[in-house]
């Protein structure tokens, strides 16, 4: 199998705010396993397409046999409760499956209802965003104490790297003592891979989703919250349990007629910095995920990780000329077409014919 990225999203937040609910309502459109057999899959875990247009109209025009799109993992976490990163609640359990993912969703209950218990009582968006991060942040830190007295022994040992990470901790963790997220620290390259190696919690991106129903107040939630999408979960997932028809014209009667969960889906890739390149063909018409800045060999790698050596030449263009010029021998024709070399970087939407031996 080639080395295919698959997006892995965990969804944290307080009880009973609505995680599961956005869980159920993403896992309806879960994708054919058989693509992605390198998988477990758990209760809580399910793997989502990624909603793409581009596919379709390409897959039409090239007569495709199956149309394969990029796909992300979410994971449905249980509840986090002040003290998780005691071990209060399920703390460590929860902690363990949020280590996995590449980025966080939390979701934040921003809309009061008395049937719906709330562990503080009360729904307060502002609070209950800093509750979570904070335990972020605290297993984080603990994390650090641990790692700390390595690092220093090593540096004290003469080793070089030792030294930068050493001198990177005397930053970073007063940073998070004073209850700022790792992902919000100033850092260079050299930074980057030992912040990366040691896979700190409150490092990972974090998208917040504002569960609101479109029938209550909607309770004010912190600006610094970013990015951030409001979305009637419950709505939502009602939504899911229709026909597409039926829920298109559902949707058209709502004030926002927005698809929030697809919007969700490509806030994801967004998050995460990555792209995605297609390629089209009688056999499939697919899709896929690169990180930003890739270039042509690696892109190659994708498909099959011998393409990457093997790389000669990418034939290039832009999915929509394709499709304006109707096939692949017209792109070639007129020019359209770019043969592109081993520094190329490929850009979203660029459609794709590699050359290898
Ligand atoms: N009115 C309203 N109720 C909602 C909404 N989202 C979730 N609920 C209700 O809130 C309750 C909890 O929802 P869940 O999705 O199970 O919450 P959770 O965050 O997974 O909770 P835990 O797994 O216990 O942490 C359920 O009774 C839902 O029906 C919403 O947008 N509006
Ligand atoms: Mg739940």
């Amino acid at each position: 199998m080639s080395n295919i990225i698959l997006l892995s999203v965990g969804i944290v937040g307080l009880p009973n705010v609505g995680k599961s609910t956005l869980f159920k309502a993403l896992t309806k459109r879960a994708v054919d396993i058989q693509n992605y057999p390198f998988c477990t899959i758990e209760p809580n875990v399910g793997i989502v397409e990624v909603p793409d247009k581009r596919l379709d109209l390409l897959a039409k025009m090239s007569d495709s046999k199956k149309i394969v799109p990029t796909a992300i993992q979410f994971t449905d976490i249980a509840g986090l409760v002040k003290g998780a990163s005691k071990g209060e609640g399920l703390g460590n359990q929860f902690l363990a499956n949020i280590r996995e993912a590449d980025a966080i969703i939390q979701v934040v209950r921003a809309f009061e209802d008395s049937n719906i218990v709330h562990v503080e009582a009360k729904p307060r968006p502002a609070d209950d965003i800093e509750v979570i991060s904070l335990e972020l942040i605290l297993k984080d830190l603990d994390t650090l104490q641990k790692h700390a007295p390595k690092v220093e022994k090593n540096m004290k040992g003469g080793d070089k790297d030792a030294a930068l990470e050493h001198a990177l901790l005397l930053r970073l963790i007063p940073f998070l003592e004073e209850g700022k997220p790792a992902k919000d620290l100033e850092i260079n390259d050299k930074e980057a891979e030992f912040l990366k190696a040691l896979n700190l919690l409150s490092a990972k991106p974090v998208l917040y989703i504002i569960n609101c129903s479109s029938d209550k107040t909607i309770l004010n939630y912190p600006a610094k919250a970013k990015p951030a999408l409001e979305i009637d979960i419950k709505l939502e997932n009602e939504l899911s349990e229709l026909n597409a028809e039926e829920a298109e014209e559902m949707r058209t009667a709502l004030p926002h007629p927005k698809n929030c969960l697809d919007e969700l889906i490509s806030a994801c890739y967004t998050l995460l910095g990555l792209e995605t390149f297609l390629t089209t063909g009688e056999d499939e018409t697919r899709a896929w995920t690169i990180p930003t800045g890739c270039k042509a060999p690696q892109a190659a790698g994708k498909i099959h990780s011998d393409f990457e050596k093997g790389f000669i030449r990418a034939d290039v263009v832009f999915w929509e000329d394709l499709l304006k010029a109707g096939s692949w021998a017209k792109v070639r024709e007129t020019g359209i077409l770019k043969t592109e070399g081993k520094e190329y970087v490929v850009k979203d939407g660029d459609v794709i014919e590699f050359k290898t031996n």
